[in-house]
C-alpha cells in the first residue's frame, strides 16, 4: 500500500450512523474517502448472516469506487468474503498467522507504543494505526487520549512507514495530527456525524 491510501480512512458501522449506513458510505466514497474500514462493534451491532450481508454491500460500494475495503478485527468475515485487508489490535493478533493468511492484501495494526510498534513493522504490517490522539466517544475501550507525542516519535524513527492517526480526530485538530506526522486521519465521527460529509471530505484531503 502507499502511504497517500490512508489520506482519509473511513471506519464505520451500522450503530455508529443515524441514518443509511450504506448512504453515509456512498457520499463518504463519492467525496474521495481514500480507504474505507467496516468496524461492525457496541449495541445492535450486526452479527452473523446479517453482517455478511451489510459487509458484502459495503465492500460492493467501494469496489465500484476503487477504495480498499477492510474489515476490523473479523479475521474469518475477511477472508471469506476477500477482503482488501484486515485491521487489528493489540489483543487480536497473532500477526504472524495474520501475515501469512493475508498475503498480498492489506495488514493494519494498532499500536501505541516503540515496543508494539517495531513489532507491527518487523511482522509484516501494511500501516499501523495510533491512537487515541484526543477523547474519543466511538471506542468504548479506548485507551487515554496520547496526543500527538508518540505519534511524533514514530514518524522520526520510522520516516517511510505508512501511519494513520486515529481517536477524536475533527477538521479543527487534524492540521496537529498530520503535522506531528501522520499520512492521514482516521475518522468515524468526524464523517458519520457531519452535516455536510462532502465538505468534510474535502477539507481533510486538503491537508496530506
Ligand atoms: N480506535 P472517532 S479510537 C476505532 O485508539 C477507534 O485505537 C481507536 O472514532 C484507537 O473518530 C477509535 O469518532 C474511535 O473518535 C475513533
Amino acid at each position: 500500500m502507499n502511504r497517500t491510501d490512508l489520506a482519509v480512512y473511513f471506519i464505520m458501522g451500522t450503530p455508529n450512523c443515524k441514518h443509511d449506513p450504506l448512504v453515509v458510505l456512498e457520499a463518504a466514497l463519492k467525496a474521495g474517502v481514500t480507504i474505507f474500514q467496516l468496524r461492525e462493534k457496541g449495541e445492535n451491532a450486526l452479527r452473523g448472516k446479517d453482517l455478511e450481508r451489510f459487509a458484502i454491500a459495503c465492500q460492493m460500494l467501494c469496489k465500484e469506487y476503487n477504495v480498499p475495503f477492510i474489515v476490523n478485527d473479523d479475521v474469518e468475515l475477511a477472508l471469506k468474503i476477500n477482503a482488501d485487508g484486515v485491521h487489528v489490535g493489540q489483543d487480536d493478533i497473532a500477526l504472524g498467522e495474520i501475515r501469512t493468511r493475508f498475503d498480498g492484501k492489506i495488514v493494519g495494526v494498532s499500536v501505541h507504543t516503540k515496543e508494539e510498534m517495531d513489532n507491527a513493522v518487523a511482522g509484516g504490517a501494511d500501516y499501523v494505526g495510533i491512537g487515541p490522539i484526543f477523547e474519543t466517544k466511538s471506542k468504548s475501550d479506548a485507551k487515554k487520549p496520547a496526543g500527538v507525542t508518540f505519534l511524533h516519535q514514530a514518524r522520526t524513527i520510522y520516516p517511510e512507514f505508512p501511519i494513520v492517526a486515529i481517536g477524536g480526530i475533527s477538521e479543527q485538530n487534524a492540521t496537529e495530527v498530520i503535522q506531528a506526522g501522520a499520512d492521514g486521519v482516521a475518522v468515524i465521527s468526524a464523517i458519520c456525524e457531519s452535516s455536510n460529509i462532502q465538505a468534510t471530505i474535502q477539507t481533510f484531503k486538503a491537508l496530506s
